[in-house]
């Protein structure tokens, strides 16, 4: 069986278990304390991250993006990626986008309620928190929202059903199915949720509603028993569960 190694309070964690998910695959998840680099750890990943997928033979895969790729073409049965290659390079750079700007806020906003009260002996700082809402929330918040769908998937599919050959390329007409860039986006907003502090839908409507469907489809509310629980260990002990 595929192995995911990880905490599910890990953004790119939550990316490859709900790509495993919506793909169908049977996994099992086992905790690694991405913070502290076991010889264990470094071996599995010298640059000591997680995710870290270990396929059945013992196959050892790093990177939320390298995993989700893998998994793609190992597993194609379900597709999460389109395949017009325009729609596919706009998938990317959701994934991208997610991966390396909509994580920051959200993971930080998170340490800021769940860890570092802990670790600090300290209340939550709530002038600290709304200063850094009010700097850093908008300018991400604010373009997800001006290229959010009203309904539905995130506009550029997955390789089944699109919005027909002006809009992607000749994939079929229809609806969007759920793909790579639904799940790469929802996987960080979720850490506001874990915080305790949720995204505010009155400013960025659209965009919360899409995370809001996207993260209550069957693949994420797997998930959220772990989660709860490594959020409860982050909470009591300032460190991840291992
Ligand atoms: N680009 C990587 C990022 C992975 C990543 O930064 N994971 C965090 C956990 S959310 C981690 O392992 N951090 C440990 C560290 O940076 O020391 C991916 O997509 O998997």
């Amino acid at each position: 069986m595929l192995k995911l190694h990880g905490p599910a309070t890990s953004p790119f964690v939550r990316k490859v278990w709900l790509a495993l998910r919506e793909k169908g695959l049977p996994f099992e998840n086992l905790p690694l304390d991405p913070l502290t680099k076991t010889p264990r750890f470094l071996a599995m990943n010298p640059i000591g991250r997680v995710p870290i997928l270990e396929e059945s033979d013992g196959e050892l895969i790093s990177d939320s993006s390298v995993i989700c790729d893998y998994l793609e073409h190992a597993y194609p049965a379900v597709p999460l990626y389109p395949k017009s290659p325009v729609q596919r390079a706009k998938a990317l750079w959701f994934e991208e986008y997610a991966d390396t700007v909509l994580v920051g806020p959200c993971a930080r906003v998170f340490w800021m309620f769940v860890i570092i009260p802990v670790r600090s002996g300290k209340p939550v700082d709530r002038t600290l928190v709304d200063a850094f809402v009010n700097e850093h929330f908008p300018p991400v918040f604010d373009y997800l929202e001006s290229v959010a769908p009203a309904t539905g998937a995130w506009p550029v599919g997955n390789g089944g059903k699109g919005g027909g050959s002006e809009r992607n390329g000749g994939e079929e007409e229809g609806e969007y199915p759920i793909g790579i860039a639904d799940i790469a986006l929802a996987a960080p907003v979720r850490l506001l949720d874990l915080a305790g502090a949720p995204l505010d839908a009155a400013r960025w409507p659209r965009f919360e509603a899409f995370y809001r469907r996207t993260i209550t489809r069957p693949s994420g509310l797997h998930i959220v028993g772990a989660e709860t629980e490594a959020t409860e260990v982050f909470r009591t002990t300032g460190n991840a569960p291992t």
